[in-house]
C-alpha cells in the first residue's frame, strides 16, 4: 500500500487515497510514509489565528486557520508530503487546489531556472527547541538528481533580488494564477478522505471559507525518505526535534 501511494505521488505530484477511513486509520497510514512532523487540525478559528500570529517571530503570514483565501505555497520545507484529511467539509466549498511547479517551470530556460535559484525563501524550524529561534532559507528552486525541488511562498522571499529575478518572480506568479484556470487540480475533499501531496513538487492553496465555517481537516507534515528532499532543510529540521 505505502508503495502505491509513494509511485503515485511521484507520478503525479499527488494521491487522492482511494476509500474513506478514519481519522485514526489516516494517521497510521501518514506514519507509514515517514517521519510526521506536525499534525494540525485546519479549521477556521480567530483564537487560534490570533494566538499563533503572537507567537511567531515572523509576523503578517497567512495562516491555516483564516477564513479568507490562501494563496498558492509550499508548506515548510523540511517536509515533503503533506497530508490532508477531511473530518468535516465545509457546506459550500472548501475545495483545494494544487499547481504542479517543475511542469510550470518547463517554459523557463536552464538560465532562469539558474537565477531562480539563487532566490532564497525564508522559513523556521517546524518543531523543536530552536522553533522560531532561527530563521533559515531554502532555494525557491533546487537541482537534485534531475528534478526540480520548489519551495515558494510569496510573502517570505526577502533580501536584495535583481531587476531580472524580481521579472521572472512575476512571471512565476501570473504562470501559477494562469495554471489555476487552465489546468489547476481541484478537490474537494469529502468526509474520510484523504490526500497526499508532494510539498517540494506541488503547491496548494484554497478560496475563502465563510468565518463560521465547520470546515475540518487533519494535516500532517510528514519527512519521507521515498521522495525528494534536499539535505539542508531536511537534516537541520530532523536534528532539532530532539
Ligand atoms: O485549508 C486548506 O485547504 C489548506 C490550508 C493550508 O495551506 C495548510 O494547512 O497547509
Ligand atoms: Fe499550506
Amino acid at each position: 500500500m505505502e508503495q502505491n501511494l509513494i509511485n503515485e505521488i511521484l507520478d503525479k505530484g499527488y494521491v487522492l487515497l482511494p476509500g474513506r477511513r478514519s481519522a485514526e486509520e489516516y494517521e497510521q497510514l501518514g506514519r507509514r510514509l515517514g517521519e510526521v512532523v506536525l499534525r494540525t487540525d485546519v479549521v477556521v478559528d480567530a483564537r487560534k489565528r490570533a494566538l499563533q500570529e503572537a507567537r511567531r517571530k515572523m509576523s503578517g503570514r497567512p495562516s491555516a486557520f483564516q477564513s479568507d483565501a490562501l494563496g498558492f505555497h509550499s508548506d515548510n520545507p523540511m517536509t515533503n508530503v503533506i497530508a490532508f484529511h477531511c473530518v468535516r467539509q465545509d457546506a459550500v466549498d472548501g475545495t483545494l487546489r494544487l499547481v504542479d511547479m517543475p511542469a510550470l517551470l518547463d517554459k523557463f530556460s536552464d538560465a532562469e531556472i539558474d537565477e531562480l535559484s539563487c532566490v532564497g525563501v525564508s522559513y523556521t524550524y517546524l518543531t523543536g527547541k530552536n522553533r522560531d529561534d532561527e530563521i533559515l532559507s531554502e532555494p525557491l528552486v533546487t537541482r537534485a538528481d534531475g528534478r526540480l525541488l520548489i519551495f515558494y511562498q510569496s510573502w517570505m522571499i526577502r533580501g536584495e533580488l535583481t531587476v531580472h529575478q524580481r521579472q521572472l518572480l512575476d512571471r512565476v506568479a501570473g504562470l501559477i494564477e494562469e495554471a489555476v484556470t487552465t489546468k489547476g487540480i481541484a478537490i474537494r475533499l469529502e468526509q474520510g478522505q484523504s490526500l497526499m501531496v508532494d510539498n517540494r513538487r506541488m503547491l496548494h492553496g484554497r478560496g475563502a471559507l465563510p468565518d463560521d465555517s465547520k470546515r475540518h481537516l487533519v494535516r500532517l507534515l510528514i519527512h519521507s525518505r521515498a521522495l525528494p528532499y534536499t539535505d539542508a532543510a531536511c537534516d537541520r529540521g530532523i536534528a532539532s526535534f530532539a
